[in-house]
């Protein structure tokens, strides 16, 4: 039966990841996967994550199954990092799952919306991240795009999303990037979150919300700001959250899907379907990694650092951003790159044209998704000089 098989392309991004590990360049750049690196072009395991793997290999007392929810106290730990101290938690309307990573938990949340409503279409932004729409779609939903990003002024489209979404249908679900949208970088900001939840709230539709980067943006607390609000103002909401960046915990994939229902009955509902959906996939998610997350997050000491840690990598982020703006500027490009400085997380759109990105990568060994999508913390101390002057020569 397999002859009938045809090969399918694999993820863009991923084979660029493959493609730069070949290149034999000395100085070639990674721009490509979303996955941070440190000023020496490693992505390490963090001091805290060590530390709690260390207390775990002494302390782990079985490998039985770990139950469908998985970590029952990472569950817990994770609705707090997410909500902070909210209503919906004390109202006890909220259950959490812990899932497979960022992309376990979307996967679990396409069948529950498939449980809801088999009609439903998830509205996503144009852009966005590639795997949204295939993931949604091997569900059996439909796809629908929303204005989002204005490539032209490197801005929000905010009036045509809104625009857009007053015609979603109440049995429909729209899709949001908490912060640092991959793959633009541009985020709501606050008053904006305000009348998309006001909207929410009005037409009725059920908003999933996407958070990948917590931490990476402007704070624990502010990357979750309008996820909060939102929280505030609709009775029903889905949350997938992906531990992969915040903890560096890529491949342990370590993830939570978190549902808040109108009360705690019919949370309590939503629960044995959240419940049933993962059984019916993978019956229960690996427990390493969530261990060393509820360990980190259980201990002041291991929170602290990880604070420090995480500041460290946003930090990075941000001042490579400034940056990348000035030295361009500086080298006498006439393109203006402020916009770099406005945007969030790791991502970015260069706006170059597919010529000038096979230029950097054929003549300077310099990889970037084919969006012209960089990932910033691909860029360093080491290489800055190496990358404006490459930039210099292919905008001329
Ligand atoms: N959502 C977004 C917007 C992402 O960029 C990613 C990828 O990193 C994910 C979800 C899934 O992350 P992971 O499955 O690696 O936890
Ligand atoms: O967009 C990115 O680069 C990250 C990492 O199939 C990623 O989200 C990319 C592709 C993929 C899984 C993760």
């Amino acid at each position: 039966m397999f002859s009938a098989l045809k090969p399918l392309p694999t993820d863009p991004i991923l084979g660029l990841m493959a493609a730069f590990k070949q290149d034999t360049n000395p100085n070639k750049i990674d721009l490509g996967v979303g996955v941070y690196k440190d000023e020496q072009g490693n992505t390490p395991v963090l001091r805290a994550v060590k530390k709690a793997e260390a207390f775990r290999l002494e302390n782990e007392t079985t490998k039985s199954y770990i139950g469908l929810a998985g970590n029952l106290d990472f569950c817990q730990k994770m609705e707090s990092l997410l909500l902070g101290e909210h209503k919906a938690l004390l109202a006890n309307r909220v259950r959490t799952a812990q899932t497979p990573g960022g992309t376990g938990s979307l996967r679990v949340a396409a069948e529950f919306i498939k449980r809801c409503n088999t009609n439903a279409t998830v509205w996503v932004t144009t852009p966005t991240w590639a795997n949204h729409i295939s993931l949604f779609e091997a569900a059996g939903l439909g796809v629908k795009e929303y204005p989002y990003y204005d490539y032209e002024n490197k801005d929000l489209l905010f009036n045509e999303m809104i625009d857009t979404l007053k015609s979603v249908s109440k049995g429909d679900v729209v899709l949001i990037h908490a912060c640092c949208h991959n793959p633009s970088g541009m985020d709501l900001n606050a008053e904006q979150w305000e009348v998309f939840a006001e909207l929410a709230k009005d037409v009725g539709f059920t908003v999933l919300v996407d958070i990948a980067y917590q931490g990476f943006g402007t704070s624990l607390d502010a990357d979750a700001a309008g996820l909060r609000l939102l929280a505030d103002t609709v009775d029903e909401l889905i949350i997938c959250s992906s531990c992969s960046k915040n903890f560096g915990l890529y491949r342990e994939r370590v993830g939570a899907c978190s549902i808040i229902s109108e009360n705690a009955a019919t949370a309590d509902v939503s629960n044995s379907v959240l419940l049933s959906v993962v059984r019916s996939i993978y019956s229960m998610p690996p427990a390493h990694g969530a261990d060393i997350v509820a360990t980190i997050l259980g201990s002041n000491e291991l929170t602290q650092e990880w604070h420090q840690e995480l500041d460290e990598m946003r930090g990075r982020i941000n001042e490579f951003r400034g940056l990348i703006k000035t030295r361009l500027a500086e080298a006498g490009v006439e393109q203006d790159f402020s916009f770099i400085e406005r945007q969030h997380g790791m991502f970015s759109f260069l706006g170059l044209n597919k010529e000038q990105i096979e230029r950097l990568k054929t003549e300077y060994a310099i990889y970037m998704v084919g969006s012209s999508r960089v990932n910033v913390a691909g860029i360093s101390h080491g290489n800055m000089d190496y990358f404006v002057n490459a930039m210099v020569n292919v905008l001329k």
